[in-house]
């Protein structure tokens, strides 16, 4: 098949025809990412403040993670798990070691992390907390997110996410997020096996916790023995200005699911990390994905990994972070009612002016060559990859600037 240039217009069309209308993007068509940035089919050059939902922390394309991938896609691709191969084994150890746990489970997207996260805590329930067949649960937060899959909406908050997708799964209890009495309470329930949480809800608003709270929480679980499960597809891998976000408060999971920027957005790659007294439980037949581990996914992964310690990203987002909020809340507008967030997971709050929203805001600092998108109507997340520079940050606070004071 060959693909000749297209137009924005024909691009967007062609979505538009051809595609199911389950996404409504910013009308930006791009074609090429190098690092901060990313360039539409007419040339024009944005930074990007999402990075793919914090998949491309790395930046775009970067070399060291392309060559990984080109490299092992010109020797072998996949295998399944039918066979072992030559990959698999090396990334387990580098992966394990790198993160601190016995065991890794890949997987390929967050979803599916999550999933292998329940169902691990499932088994781990009936196989080793002697919970009766069939009545394990779950705590989770409200306004989660954590995928899209049948279970996981199952306890999303969110209507858009969950409405008319049912029946759904039992066995989850809804508690409020930074909540610790919630829990404490929660936990008396002796049918209780886990405690999924995000350590910052992402898709909230990067809504961020009192200190103390995950602190708290893996303290309670533990009282309790109660497996306590990081979903850290978003905040891990330096997004929040430590490599993982628990690492702030010193938290050692029982369960870690990372995806996203494991790859560097390169590929899908999702693992699910525990020691081994979880971790055995699930037996040869019992749980897997025809893509997961692939030596493609694990050649990625390492490199991606790698790149996130020799480019020292968590030092770098710890310390922007700190720069771009400081900016952000100098910036003299009363259209931004708050500035919040960890490292360089951040999000200011919007309040329309002159019937001009958060959308607005976004397709001016578009046009000004910034890209960000809005969230919940009044929300506007700022994430750029880790790898941007103090004098490219400052230019971007510029853009953001200019782009909020033209609304006054
Ligand atoms: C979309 C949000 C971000 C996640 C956490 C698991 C997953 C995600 C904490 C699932 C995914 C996504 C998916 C993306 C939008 C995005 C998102 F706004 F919806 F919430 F990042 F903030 N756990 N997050 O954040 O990972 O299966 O997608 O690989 O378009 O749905 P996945």
């Amino acid at each position: 098949m060959t693909t000749k240039k297209i137009t924005a217009q024909e691009a967007i069309a062609l979505e538009d025809k051809y595609g199911a209308h389950n996404y409504h993007p910013l009308p930006v068509v791009l074609s090429k990412g190098e690092g901060v940035f990313v360039w539409d089919v007419d040339g024009k050059r944005y930074y990007d403040f999402l990075s793919a939902y914090s998949a491309v922390n790395q930046g775009h394309c970067h070399p060291k993670i392309v060559k990984a991938l080109t490299d092992q896609a010109q020797t072998l691709a996949l295998t399944s798990r039918a066979f072992y191969n030559d990959i698999l084994g090396v990334y387990e150890k580098y992966v394990t070691e790198y993160f601190g746990f016995d065991k890794v489970l890949p997987m390929n997207t967050g979803a599916e992390g999550v999933e292998t996260a329940i169902k691990l805590t499932r088994k781990w329930a009936y196989k080793k907390k002697g919970i009766a067949e069939n009545q394990a649960k779950i705590v989770i937060c409200e306004n989660n997110f954590h995928g899209r899959t049948t279970t996981i909406v199952s306890f999303s908050s969110d209507p858009d996410g969950y409405g008319d997708y049912g029946p759904f799964t039992p066995g989850f209890v809804k508690i409020p997020y930074n909540d610790v009495n919630a829990l404490a309470k929660a936990l008396e329930d002796p049918t209780v096996a886990g405690f999924l949480v995000e350590p910052i809800q992402g898709e909230a608003g990067v809504f961020v916790p009192d200190a103390g709270y995950l602190k708290k929480c893996s303290e309670l679980c533990k009282s309790k023995n109660v497996l306590f499960i990081a979903d850290e597809v978003q905040t891990g891998i330096a997004r929040t200005g430590k490599m993982l976000a628990v690492d702030h408060e010193g938290v050692k999971p029982d369960i870690l699911i990372l995806g996203k920027a494991i790859s560097g957005g390169l590929y899908p790659v999702s693992a699910v990390f525990a020691n081994d007294d979880v971790m055995l439980v699930i037996k040869p037949g019992q749980h897997g994905s025809t893509f997961g581990g692939n030596p493609i996914a694990c050649k990625v992964a390492m490199a991606a990994l790698d790149v996130v310690k020799e480019e020292k990203l968590a030092e770098r987002a710890e310390k922007l972070g700190e720069i771009l909020r400081k900016e952000l809340r100098a910036i003299k507008s009363d259209m931004i009612t708050l500035v919040r967030g960890k490292g360089l997971l951040n999000a200011i709050v919007i309040k329309p002016k002159n019937g001009k929203e958060a959308w607005d805001v976004c397709v001016k600092m578009a046009e000004n060559g910034l890209l960000a998108k809005p969230t919940h109507g009044d929300i506007i997340r700022f994430a750029p990859p880790l790898v941007i520079t103090e004098e490219q940050l400052m230019e971007c606070v510029e853009i953001i600037k200019k782009s909020v004071l033209s609304f006054e």
